[in-house]
């Protein structure tokens, strides 16, 4: 597979795209954040984020950690996209890897349906997502992709408003085994 050879699926009214590339750079209604329970920021996508997107959205971030206290994994919360092309940020908190038999998959699978949900309800039409988990958090990339594909193509087929989901990978080696995930995703 090529680097700028992205793969694709039909879904319902929707498509599913898997890309090689850089968040922070994608055109689309919004991206989501694999943030932490603090909201304030860190390394990682979360801090591509940050860097890109400027002061607004650590500002909206602190205004709901206020409101609310710190964010439960699998939860999501969405804001301004201050300086990103992007209009909006869902930010979620993957769940760290102990193993996978404490729920990791359901809490993983909640991240992206959370986001997808939020997105529903502002009538975003478009949303990329990072490799949520897979990063700092652990969680192994080969068991990672088809829980982030099946839920993502779960929320497509009932989605009224979102029709372009994008999973943007930042290393060849993460697009080939979402690539490989995809392939084997069963849909109808
Ligand atoms: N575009 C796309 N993917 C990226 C980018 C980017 N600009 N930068 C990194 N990645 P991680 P996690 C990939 O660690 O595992 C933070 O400190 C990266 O290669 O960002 O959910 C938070 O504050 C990896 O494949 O997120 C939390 O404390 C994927 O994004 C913690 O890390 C996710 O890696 C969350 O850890």
């Amino acid at each position: 597979m090529s680097a700028d050879r992205g793969l694709s699926r039909t879904i319902g009214p929707g498509r599913l795209e898997i890309a090689r590339g850089d968040l922070t750079r994608e055109r689309v209604s919004a991206i989501v954040n694999a943030a932490n329970s603090s909201l304030l920021g860190g390394g990682g996508v979360d801090g591509a984020i940050h860097r890109a997107g400027g002061p607004a959205i650590l500002e909206e971030c602190r205004a709901i950690r206020a409101r609310r206290g710190s964010l439960p994994p699998g939860q999501a919360v969405i804001t301004t996209g201050g300086a990103l092309p992007a209009r909006r940020v869902s930010h979620t908190v993957g769940p760290v890897w102990s193993g996978g038999r404490s729920g990791e998959p359901e809490t993983l699978a909640s991240c992206y349906g959370a986001s997808l949900a939020l997105a529903e309800e502002e009538g975003l039409e478009s949303v990329a997502f990072p490799s949520i988990s897979t990063g700092a958090f652990g969680y192994p990339i080969e068991e990672a992709a088809p829980v982030a594909l099946r839920a993502i193509a779960d929320a497509l087929k009932t989605a009224r408003h979102v029709r372009l989901v994008r999973c943007v990978l930042f290393s060849e080696s993460d697009l080939e085994t979402y690539g490989r995930a995809l392939a084997a995703m069963v849909t109808g």
